[in-house]
């Protein structure tokens, strides 16, 4: 089925429900016989990105290789879905320079720190917390807000059904699907 090639970049706190989101649009696009492709900590800080962590220029780097590899898969013509915290505005910013004009759409996932805290579901809140993990995001590494993406999805108060139509509604707007 056509669609217009573009990085879908979901960007949140841990636990905020990136990977949630990403994964339920990912399957409903499929369904609908669109060629996607999803990015995300278990294929990229696995391979591609094995050698870094989360120091704040491993993360900028983590997201300049991401953005590099969205760009390659949008000019195969896929509907690249990445799910990364992607806590720093400038990093994010650089991924949109890097692809031409409506290639990158921003998908803010909001949820408070509360909510995701409460979510925990690897329990690296916690670990954070107690100070076994340093640097952790919203924590003691800062998480910056998008100031202008293209969607915010807000799963403290939305179902995960409801984001997921709104993100689809929004593609079909904009003439992506
Ligand atoms: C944030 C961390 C950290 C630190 C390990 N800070 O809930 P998760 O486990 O699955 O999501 C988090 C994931 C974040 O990796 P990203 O590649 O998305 O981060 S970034 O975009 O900032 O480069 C969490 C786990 O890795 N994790 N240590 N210190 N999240």
């Amino acid at each position: 089925k056509e669609h217009k090639s573009a990085v879908l970049w979901f960007t949140g706190l841990s636990g905020s429900g990136k990977s949630t989101i990403s994964s339920a649009l990912e399957k409903k696009l499929y369904e609908e016989g669109i060629h996607t492709y999803r990015l995300d900590g278990d294929n990229v800080r696995h391979g591609l990105n094995k050698n870094l962590g989360f120091s704040p220029e491993d993360r900028t780097e983590n997201i300049r290789r991401i953005g590099e590899v969205g760009r390659l898969m949008t000019d195969a013509g896929l509907l690249t879905l990445t799910a990364f915290i992607s806590p720093y505005r400038e990093d994010r910013d650089s991924v949109r320079e890097l692809l031409e004009e409506g290639e990158f759409i921003e998908v803010y996932v909001k949820c408070g720190l509360k909510a995701c805290e409460e979510r925990d579901p690897k329990g690296l809140y916690k670990k954070a917390r107690s100070g076994e993990i340093k640097g952790f995001t919203g924590i003691d590494a800062p998480y910056e807000e998008p100031e202008h993406p293209e969607l915010t999805v807000e799963t403290d108060t939305q179902s995960l059904e409801e984001s997921v139509e709104q993100i689809i509604d929004y593609l079909k707007k904009e003439k992506y699907l």
